[in-house]
């Protein structure tokens, strides 16, 4: 009896020391592994988001394989095709453009694995391909700096003359944000959308594609400006002061994504306006992840919470900003 106890004891000892061993940064047994495959790292908004990530779908619950495209489709597709061949239980990605995602879906699907989208969306005919997509409403954020233009511009005489430094080309938020955008403004006659060209989401670009536009449109061409992200913005805000002129007051400034560096730029003036896109969906996807791994059912699209701020706001705000 007495010995069957100690044993008893020593068996719960050992089963203490082995979960503690797993507990410094190594996957337990029957952790979840899950193959992310990450758009790269372009922006504050996408360094975030990494992290959260990372965070969120740690050991030992998850067994985590994380890749960076470098904003690349081809090289997406070859971590989805390495995931697949190393039996991953999930795979999740964010997708860096809507299409040409079939053929590399439908093997994951041949080979039993589910899918779940992260931030960006596809373009599949058949949307069985995935098992849901968890991000923000794009064309919603277009909208929103689009309003917030229109609220900023009462009582201004047209035109108003708005470049657009777009995001990726062909990506989900690129797409959708021009398309919320011209939604509100093609309503009202005075806004011109003058010249619109990608920046790829970056700042080196953003500054690079601006100060081509001062250059085609001259000092005085330009009213507003509408970037994809802030990054862009931010990039975009050097190359007009090196022109000369003063960003926020003398070009209108509205971005996307509500980025430490955005607060930043609104405190310091030279920002109007940031429309929030939350990137810390970390603890959301891992909870998906858990949810269709157990074979739960799960709803096709959910939704980031976010909202829009103003330079008034930006002094008082930063110091509750997580990203
Ligand atoms: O706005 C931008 C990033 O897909 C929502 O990608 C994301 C976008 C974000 O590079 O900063």
């Amino acid at each position: 009896m007495k010995k069957g106890f100690m044993r008893f004891a020593m068996l719960l000892c050992a089963l203490a020391l082995a979960a503690c061993g797993k507990g410094g940064g190594e996957a337990a047994d029957g952790a979840i592994t899950v193959g992310f495959s990450q758009v790269g790292a372009e922006s504050e908004w996408r360094t975030a988001n990494t992290r959260s990530v990372k965070e969120a779908l740690a050991a030992p619950e998850f067994n985590l394989k994380f890749s960076d495209a470098q904003q690349k489709q081809e090289n997406q597709i070859k971590a989805l095709r390495s995931f697949i061949a190393q039996g991953v239980d999930v795979i999740a990605f964010s997708p860096v453009v809507e299409t040409g995602w079939e053929t590399v879906l439908r093997e994951a699907k041949a080979a039993g694995i589910p899918v779940v989208l992260t931030d960006r969306a596809v373009d599949v005919a058949d949307d069985s391909l995935y098992v849901t997509l968890i991000g923000s409403d794009f064309v919603e954020e277009g909208r929103r700096a689009a309003r917030w233009l229109l609220e900023d511009s009462e009582g201004q005489a047209g035109p108003i003359r708005i470049v657009e430094l777009q995001g990726t080309v062909g990506s989900a938020p690129a797409n959708d944000r021009m398309k919320g955008f011209k939604e509100v403004i093609d309503a009202d006659p005075r806004f011109q959308i003058v010249r619109s060209q990608s920046g790829d989401f970056t700042r080196a670009k953003g500054k690079e594609v601006m100060e081509a536009f001062l250059k085609a449109e001259g000092r005085d061409g330009i009213d507003v400006l509408f970037a994809h992200n802030d990054d862009m913005a931010i990039g975009a805000i050097q190359a007009i002061e090196e022109a000369g002129l003063k960003p926020g007051e003398d070009i209108r400034i509205v971005s996307i994504d509500g980025v430490r560096g955005a607060f930043e730029a609104m405190k310091a003036g030279k920002l109007n306006a940031t429309v929030e896109c939350n990137p810390l969906l970390g603890p959301q996807l891992a909870q998906l992840i858990r949810d269709v791994h157990a074979g739960r059912e799960v709803p096709k699209r959910v939704q980031v919470e976010e909202g829009v701020f103003t330079r008034d706001q930006a002094e008082a705000e930063l110091p509750n900003r997580k990203y």
